[in-house]
């Protein structure tokens, strides 16, 4: 069965995704955000309790860097803290959202990193004569192939893609959050750099929200250190922090869709291992750091 020491292949994540929904019918629903080059549905767990109508909704987004295993296996953690925690504050979390939960936006990419190689990135679409895959976090139709991204389909990283939203995953995703009502908040999940990322990635400009994002920021990171002691960069934009790169997802939710609360997390890791032991560690960081972003939005009026 399933657990949070061990690493699973895409089936058994999407399995346990099913399972939640069937032992709590009322409050969590599988539902699917887009299709995969291979034809997978990429599968994520609404979470709303049946208590009121209408909530603002939060999206979760991880895996869409194939390698970086622990993102899903944390969210999976923070699924299952969202739907048993005894913890008041967590419950609460729960049930005053309306959670669009995608543990693994990038399932065939992540298949063939479990099964054939482990530094897997990209997606795995056919991208040229010889060459497999974009990168889907520079391959989203904003100020797409400005900075930090190759042209070349050969390219093992940072490949862009042919055109923005080449990838059938980013596009199918991104209608799917398009068409989201009362979108709030945006949080994608990477690792291993260790920080918080704010707006922009593409650029190093500060915008009118970037003080507020700070603040927010700074607060889920002082929840999360509380639990593990453990020292994130941040919070600081992704281009100054990390590196200009364009075409990422939380660049187009922030700018296309205008969403406010776009948030990048880099979890822990060293060339993107994690013990399997230790998984729940980093699980736990993450549900407080959720807490505290959510806590520190609310008292600023978000
Ligand atoms: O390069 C990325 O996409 C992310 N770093 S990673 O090492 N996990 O690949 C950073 C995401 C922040 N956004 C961008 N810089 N686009
Ligand atoms: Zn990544």
């Amino acid at each position: 069965s399933f657990s949070w020491n061990a690493y699973y292949d895409i089936d058994d994540i999407y399995g346990y995704l099913q399972n939640m929904s069937q032992l709590y019918p009322e409050t969590a629903q599988v539902v699917v955000g887009g299709r995969s080059y291979e034809g997978r549905d990429i599968l994520g767990l609404r979470i709303k309790s049946p208590t009121r109508n209408v909530k603002p909704t939060m999206f979760i987004e991880s895996g869409i860097h194939a390698r970086e295993w622990i993102t899903p296996a944390a969210t999976t953690y923070f699924i299952n803290e969202l739907l048993t925690s005894e913890d008041p504050k967590i419950q609460r979390l729960r049930n005053e959202f309306d959670w669009h939960i995608f543990p693994s936006v990038n399932p065939d990419g992540y298949h063939y990193s479990y099964t054939k190689d482990r530094m897997w990135r990209k997606t795995r679409s056919k991208s040229s004569a010889r060459c497999y895959g974009a990168d889907p976090n520079r391959n989203w139709d904003y100020n797409w192939q400005n900075y930090g991204t190759s042209k070349n389909p050969c390219d093992y990283q940072t490949y862009g893609g042919s055109k923005p939203f080449s990838e059938i995953e980013t596009r199918s995703l991104s209608e799917y959050i398009s068409k989201l009502d009362n979108l709030k908040g945006y949080v994608a999940f990477h690792s291993d750099a260790q920080m918080l990322l704010l707006p922009y990635s593409d650029s190093t400009e500060h915008d009118q929200y970037y003080d507020s994002l700070k603040i927010i920021g700074q607060t889920s990171l002082d929840y999360g250190f509380q639990v593990n002691k453990a020292k994130y960069m941040g919070p600081g934009t992704a281009a100054e922090l990390l590196y200009q790169a364009s075409g990422g997802s939380m660049d187009w939710v922030h700018q296309t869709l205008g969403i406010p609360l776009a948030f990048t997390y880099e979890l822990r890791g060293l060339y993107f291992y994690w013990p399997p032991k230790r998984i729940s560690e980093q699980g736990n960081e993450v549900t407080q750091m959720m807490l505290g972003l959510i806590t520190e939005a609310a008292n600023l009026g978000f």
